[in-house]
């Protein structure tokens, strides 16, 4: 038996950690099996190597250090909890994944997508997300809701630039294969964002019902 994998991916303050739980809502209340869980992070070393990631330090950090620690979260996460919920045929709902890692350290960092593409294999093997949505907004957006929440993280400093980087990765990616990626309008009211949600799950669950 296998689950299927559903990761949430866009730019900051797009909405994605609002509506993870609210997705996980509604797949619970038709009796699923849902796993909810987030990179980088998942398990407590993973969580170890977030904060790494995150937390702003006097030390620059070097863009290939960046690429490593998130794929060595990703390797974590992916042996003791991704891999395990999906053998027993749970729902996996992960907020962030290999596209965030495309965008932020291929089109905001300008890493080779040819380096990621190999350090994904070497990490997943064959394991890809079964359906993505990609949660979009215009970068202004995004960074006023960041804003608005107080203190920001190491990759909330960067800058205008750098979003419009991410954002332009996410949304050639979703371009590139229509088959799984899903795309959402995130900044229309978050009423109008969940009846989007709403309009993807009787096929979702169709399909986790074989
Ligand atoms: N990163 C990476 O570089 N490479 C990788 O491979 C991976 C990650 C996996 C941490 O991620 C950072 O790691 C991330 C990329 C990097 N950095 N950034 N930036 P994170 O997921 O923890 O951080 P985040 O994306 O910045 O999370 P976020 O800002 O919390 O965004 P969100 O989860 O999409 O949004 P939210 O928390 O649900 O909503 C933000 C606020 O907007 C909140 O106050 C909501 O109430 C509000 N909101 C949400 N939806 C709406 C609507 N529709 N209308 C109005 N207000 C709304």
């Amino acid at each position: 038996m296998t689950g299927l994998f559903i990761t949430l991916e866009g730019p900051e303050g797009a909405g994605k950690s609002t509506n993870r739980e609210y997705l996980a809502e509604r797949l619970r209340a038709e009796g699923i099996e849902v796993l909810l869980t987030r990179e980088p992070g998942g398990t407590p070393l993973a969580e170890r190597i977030r904060e790494v990631l995150l937390i702003p330090g006097d030390e620059q950090m070097n863009p290939d250090t960046e690429l490593l620690l998130v794929f060595a979260a990703r390797a974590q996460h992916l042996a003791e909890v991704i891999r395990p919920a999906l053998a027993r045929g749970a729902v996996v709902i992960c907020d962030r994944f290999t596209d965030s890692t495309y965008a932020y350290q291929g089109g905001g960092r300008g890493l080779s997508l040819e380096r990621i593409a190999t350090l994904e294999t070497f990490v997943q093997g064959d394991l890809r997300p079964d359906l993505t949505l990609v949660f979009d907004l215009p970068v202004e957006v995004g960074m006023a809701r960041a804003t608005a929440r107080g203190r920001l993280d190491r990759f909330e400093l960067e800058t205008r630039v750098f979003f419009e980087a991410v954002r332009g990765a996410f949304l050639k990616r979703a371009e590139a294969d229509p088959a799984r990626y899903h795309l959402l309008d995130a900044a229309q009211p978050l009423t109008q964002v969940q009846q989007s949600i709403d309009a993807l799950l009787p096929k979702l669950v169709e399909r986790v019902r074989g």
